[in-house]
């Protein structure tokens, strides 16, 4: 038996975490109240997680050494192992649309916003690396993202329509309780808001008040990620 170890993304400073795919695991972690230690890893920092046999954080190794990468197979591996607070219901596909709407759309749509915003906080080859791949991947420049903010931002706001139609029916995204799909909800907003600050929402929005009362466990997962509640975004 060893410890637990979370490779999470940063960017120039220790508190500059904010991968939407590290915040599953982070959710997921602190739900389950299960310890480990965060082991930091830059977007150049490709030796650190070599070990793992891909590019991507986050990469969990277990007490037992297992290593597992994707966040995706991540939850599903935590929810087999310590089956305790779960998450995820057997048998229940429907997460799967789910993951798919935050995956292709909630992300993408995040995304367009905050990507001239993360380049501005990463420095030397993170920031040339993330300059290049975003706007190959994205085929415009995010000089030209960053242009037409105002747009992009009515265009998440518009993506986050159902979502906020589905939170005036129910406490959860999952419904009465939280589960896996509030891990992906949630965890997409944690980019959007360190990043961009609370207020990127409208007043009076129910996707707030949802975000409200999900802060106890916000903030557990912060803490046990070692992270400051402050963040990267404006507020730093
Ligand atoms: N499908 C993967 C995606 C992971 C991913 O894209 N991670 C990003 C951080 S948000 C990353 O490691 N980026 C490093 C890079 O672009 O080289 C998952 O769900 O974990």
């Amino acid at each position: 038996m060893s410890e637990r170890v979370l490779y999470d993304l940063v960017a120039s400073q220790p508190n500059q975490r904010f991968s939407p795919f590290c915040f599953r695991v982070k959710l997921a972690l602190a739900h389950k109240d299960l310890n480990y230690r965060s082991e930091l890893v830059r977007f150049t920092d490709k030796a650190k997680i070599a070990f793992s046999e891909q590019k991507l954080v986050p990469v969990l190794v277990d007490i037992d050494g297992s290593v597992t990468s994707d966040s995706w197979q991540i939850l599903h591996v935590l929810e087999q192992r310590y089956p305790q607070a779960p998450l995820l219901t057997p048998g229940d596909h429907s997460l799967g649309f789910v993951r798919a709407w935050v995956d292709r759309s909630l992300l993408a749509g995040v995304f367009k916003v905050v990507a001239p915003k993360i380049c501005d906080l990463l420095e030397g080859e993170d920031q040339a690396y993330f300059k290049a791949s975003r706007e190959q991947r994205l085929g415009v420049s995010l000089e030209a993202l960053a242009q037409e903010e105002k747009k992009y931002r009515a265009v998440l706001n518009a993506t986050l329509e159902p979502l906020r139609a589905l939170l005036t029916q129910q406490p959860c995204v999952s419904g009465e309780q939280i589960g896996g799909a509030d891990v992906l909800v949630l965890a997409c907003l944690l980019w959007a808001e360190a990043i961009l600050g609370t207020d990127y929402l409208p007043e009076g929005d129910p996707i707030s008040a949802w975000r409200q009362r999900q802060s106890g466990w916000v903030e557990k997962a912060m803490a046990m990620a070692g992270q400051t509640p402050e963040g990267p975004g404006p507020r730093a």
